[in-house]
Parts: structure tokens; C-alpha cells; sequence
């Protein structure tokens, strides 16, 4: 009927619309508001989400308290069995979670598989620590007593994290914290709001206990100040902006609060005359480009021995020729959008930055409006050369598909230009010579190092985090996670039946 034809169409011009989650219910904010979530190829209003208020973030506590109180009595290995049905659920919905992130965020569909993928595979791992979750027994000083330590969880950890991969990192924070024994309130990116909200559909599909995980939106700073300043947060775990880190870490300071940061990254590829140029090439293209270079451990500097710098320039413009920038649900496409108009503008402020300084413009270095792609942020892939380590297109972090060839004429002023930024996230060398590979993973000051591959594509089985800049020491993912999310309590037991005095009788 005439009717039912009306409300298929109302149904198809409905507006996509994601809530809170908060106490196992999806729930409106207090707000009352809505924020628009776009397409970045196209800026194409895909639906909204609720503008989240103090408020919210106030209740979402409350539900984690009292869910949390129940959780940490369950045994390590049965809270391990949520974890695994998260993974089967992930499993069998990747291709649907890809697609979404790639009409979200823009990355090619190719790395929104793997990303997803990444889900999985902590899913899976995190499970195994159910069963794990080593602590230490040691022996005693004195006899007849016995002493461990164990891992306790910390209590909620208030989760925030960015949109370059909304799901990955997501995981990366909740599996651990989930597992050890923590309730979790989550604030996602505002960029990628509906992956955000179909992961914690997974969590409610495989049963999550309520108010365990309880999502918050929120695009201000309204959210995430609520989370950090909240008395019950234990813990604050953040991957974004340096800025936005300084902030938190300054705030949660004040209030003694444990924090575990991951920041920005100006990560290097360095190429010795002795590498395979080819595969330094390939390194070279997937870690600058991928991502549209907006991964944290992106490839954004070059450090070349002089004598194959021209060699390398040729090989690296070549392969450029071949990059399809366009529409990452596009199969054939390399190069996706960047996330939004803002992150357009300044990389390409960036780019007149580094023409300024002196730098030489050898490809790229534009906006990309032709074929269709005017209405997306699509920027060319970019490369300079003669940049000089003290510049600032070799100093910060650009977060786009921009990358500087610095010349040097050793490994020793190779290593020492890959550590003279404020980041050590990732760094790689292409070398022939095993005996320099060994000596630039020991002496480049990096969480992460490569050997004759690029500077991404980090495994969730080890541990994922960087020095100075990049971080406070903690660890994402591996078994350095867990330190993140769990207290150690030292527990002793007497059994000699007299009061014995430790550091006394015994001597
Ligand atoms: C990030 O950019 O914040 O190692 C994470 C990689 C990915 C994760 C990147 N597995 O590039």
C-alpha cells in the first residue's frame, strides 16, 4: 500500500543516530544535542551523535562503580570468556566494521580490514591473559612464610582515544582494562563515532555484565575533562595530540592520578648506502602514505647516505607516479582522504612552511581538487629533499602524507639526526650490514624499531609506545598493557605460627 511505500522512504531519509551507552542502556545525553558525523571524501552527512555533557560522563561513573565491584570478583579466566566472544563477534563482522570506518574515516579499505584485524587479534590475545595474568612468588626471607605479588585491577579507567584507528586502539585500551578485572568508561574520537558504537554493540552482544563499558561522545573538551577530573577514574589512558596530552597528564598530576599517555611521532626511515634501495622504496612508500600518513608511527623523514640520495629520489618519485589517490571503499586506491578540512589545511600550511625554510619541493605539495575530488580533503602525497634536520617540517609532527629527505654521511649522523626530535615512537634502517643493524637498534631512541622494514605495522602482542615526546612510559597493547591497568599487591603468608620480625630475627 500507499502507506507502507511512505514509511519505507521515511525509514531510508531517517537519520542515522548513535546514543550513550551507559549502565547497559543506549541512552539520549543531557544535552539534548547532536553532532554530525562526515564522510571525508565526500562531506556527505552520514548521521549524528548525542553531544554528551559532565553529566553524562557523572552517570556513566556511577554505572561503572557498581558494575565494577561485581567484575573484579570474577575469576581472571571467566572474565576471558566476554573477551573471547568479542573476538568470534569481530571476527565474523570484520568486513562490515571495515566498511564503516572506511565511509568514517576515509582510510583505504585494504588497512581498514587490517585494522580491524588488529581488534581481533588483541581480542584473542587479551582472552589468553585471563589464564595468565602472571604475578611472582618469591621465596621469603624467613621460614615458614611465603610471598607473591599479584596483579589487582585499578578500578575504572576512563578510555580516550583518536580517530586514525578508532577500533585498533580502542581495543588496544578496553580488552586489557576489561580483563584485569576494571569497569571502563570510554570517550571515542568525534571524527569516527559510529565504529565507536558498533564495537560497543559487540561488547553488548557477547554479554557485557551492564555498566561495565559505557560509552560517552563528546567533540569539546567538555567529556574528556569530565573523565580526567572525576574522582572514581583510576586511570585516564589517551592516545591523541601532544597538546591535548600535556593537558591531561597536567591535570591528572594535581589529582595523583595515573595516566598513560601516547602522542605524536616524527618517525624516520634511514637508508644506508649498503640497503636493498628497492625494498627501502617500498618501506618508504607504505609507511609514508599509508594512512594517508596519518598514523602515529608514520614515516615523515628520510635520513639517506649521500651517495645513494639520488638513486633513492628517482626510485621514490617513480612509485609516487602509481599512487591512486580517491575514495578508500575504491579497491584500486592507495591514498584515502585526510580526516577533515582542518587536517587539510594544515598540512598544506606545512608544506608552504618547509618551501619557506628552503626545503626543495620534488613532488606533490598540493591539494587535490581534480577527478571529483574536490568536495573530499584529499592532499597529493608530498616529497622534499635537502631538509635539513633543524627545520620544522623535520621537527613536527605533520600527520599527512608529507615526507623529508635528509642527507647524512654516516650511521652514526644518521642516528644522531633520527633522535634530535622531541617523539621516539618508531624508527627503521635498511642495511645490508648486520652488524650496523644490531648497533642502530641499540643506539636509535625509539619504543619501536625496525630493520629492513618501514617504520609501521607494529604487532598488538608486543608492546606499543615510544620515549620522550611520545609518551610517559606506559605501554598499549603486549603484555605491558596489563602494568597499565593493574595495581601489584604484595601479599606474604605466615604460616610458623609465631610473629616473625623481616630484616631482624633472621640476622
Ligand atoms: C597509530 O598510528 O596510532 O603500527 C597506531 C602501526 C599500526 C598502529 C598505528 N599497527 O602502524
Amino acid at each position: 500500500s500507499n502507506q507502507t511505500v511512505k514509511d519505507a522512504a521515511q525509514k531510508e531519509t531517517a537519520v542515522k543516530r548513535y546514543l550513550n551507552f551507559i549502565n547497559g542502556e543506549w541512552v539520549e545525553s543531557e544535552s539534548g544535542k547532536y553532532t554530525q558525523n562526515t564522510n571525508p571524501v565526500n562531506g556527505e552527512v552520514l548521521g549524528e551523535v548525542v553531544a554528551s555533557t559532565k553529566a553524562d560522563v557523572d552517570k556513566a561513573v556511577q554505572a561503572a562503580k557498581e558494575a565494577q565491584k561485581k567484575w573484579r570478583l570474577v575469576p581472571a579466566p571467566e572474565r576471558a570468556d566476554l573477551l573471547y566472544k568479542v573476538a568470534d563477534l569481530l571476527k565474523e563482522r570484520k568486513e562490515d566494521l571495515a566498511q564503516v570506518l572506511t565511509t568514517e574515516m576515509g582510510k583505504v579499505i585494504a588497512e581498514a580490514r587490517g585494522e580491524v584485524q588488529e581488534a581481533i587479534d588483541m581480542a584473542f590475545y587479551m582472552a589468553g591473559e585471563g589464564r595468565r595474568m602472571f604475578g611472582d612468588t618469591v621465596p621469603s626471607e624467613l621460614r615458614n612464610k611465603f610471598a607473591m605479588s599479584v596483579r589487582v585491577p585499578v578500578g575504572i579507567a576512563g578510555l580516550i582515544t583518536p580517530w586514525n584507528f578508532p577500533i585498533a586502539i580502542a581495543s588496544w585500551k578496553s580488552l586489557p582494562a576489561l580483563v584485569t578485572g576494571n569497569a571502563v568508561v570510554w570517550k571515542p574520537a568525534s571524527e569516527t563515532p559510529f565504529l565507536a558504537g558498533e564495537f560497543v554493540k559487540i561488547y553488548e552482544e557477547a554479554g557485557l555484565p551492564k555498566g561495565l563499558l559505557n560509552l560517552v561522545y563528546g567533540s569539546g573538551s567538555e567529556v574528556g575533562n569530565a573523565i580526567v577530573e572525576h574522582p572514581d577514574i583510576d586511570i585516564v589512558s589517551f592516545t591523541g595530540s601532544n597538546e591535548v596530552g600535556k593537558q591531561i597528564n597536567g591535570r591528572a598530576g594535581e589529582l595523583l592520578k595515573r595516566t598513560s599517555l601516547e602522542m605524536g611521532g616524527k618517525n624516520a626511515v634511514t637508508v644506508l648506502e649498503d640497503a636493498d634501495i628497492d625494498l627501502a622504496v617500498d618501506g618508504i612508500i607504505w609507511s609514508a602514505f599509508g594512512t594517508s600518513g596519518q598514523r602515529c608511527t608514520a614515516c615523515s623523514r628520510i635520513i639517506v647516505h649521500e651517495s645513494v640520495k639520488a638513486e633513492l629520489e628517482q626510485k621514490l618519485l617513480k612509485r609516487m607516479e602509481t599512487l591512486k589517490v580517491g575514495d578508500g571503499l575504491d579497491e584500486s586506491v592507495d591514498v584515502g582522504p585526510v580526516i577533515n578540512r582542518a587536517s587539510l589545511e594544515r598540512i598544506h600550511e606545512y608544506v608552504k612552511i618547509g618551501k619557506d625554510e628552503g626545503a626543495k619541493l620534488l613532488k606533490g605539495g598540493e591539494i587535490l581538487t581534480e577527478n571529483g575530488l574536490d568536495k573530499g580533503n584529499f592532499y597529493a602525497p608530498t616529497l622534499f629533499t635537502d631538509v635539513k634536520s633543524d627545520m620544522r617540517i623535520a621537527q613536527e609532527e605533520i600527520f599527512g602524507p608529507v615526507v623529508s629527505i635528509i642527507p647524512v654521511e654516516s650511521l652514526e649522523e644518521a642516528i644522531e639526526v633520527n633522535n634530535s626530535v622531541e617523539f621516539g615512537l618508531s624508527s627503521s634502517i635498511f642495511t645490508g650490514d648486520i652488524n650496523r643493524a644490531f648497533q642502530a637498534m641499540r643506539d636509535l631512541d625509539t619504543g619501536i624499531v625496525y630493520i629492513n622494514a618501514g617504520t609501521t605495522g607494529a604487532e598488538i602482542h608486543l608492546p606499543f609506545g615510544g620515549t620522550k615526546g611520545t609518551g610517559n612510559g606506559h605501554r598499549d597493547s603486549g603484555v605491558a598493557s596489563l602494568d597499565v591497568y593493574t595495581e601489584w599487591k604484595s601479599v606474604y603468608v605466615d604460616y610458623s605460627g609465631k610473629i616473625q620480625r623481616a630484616q631482624i630475627d633472621n640476622y
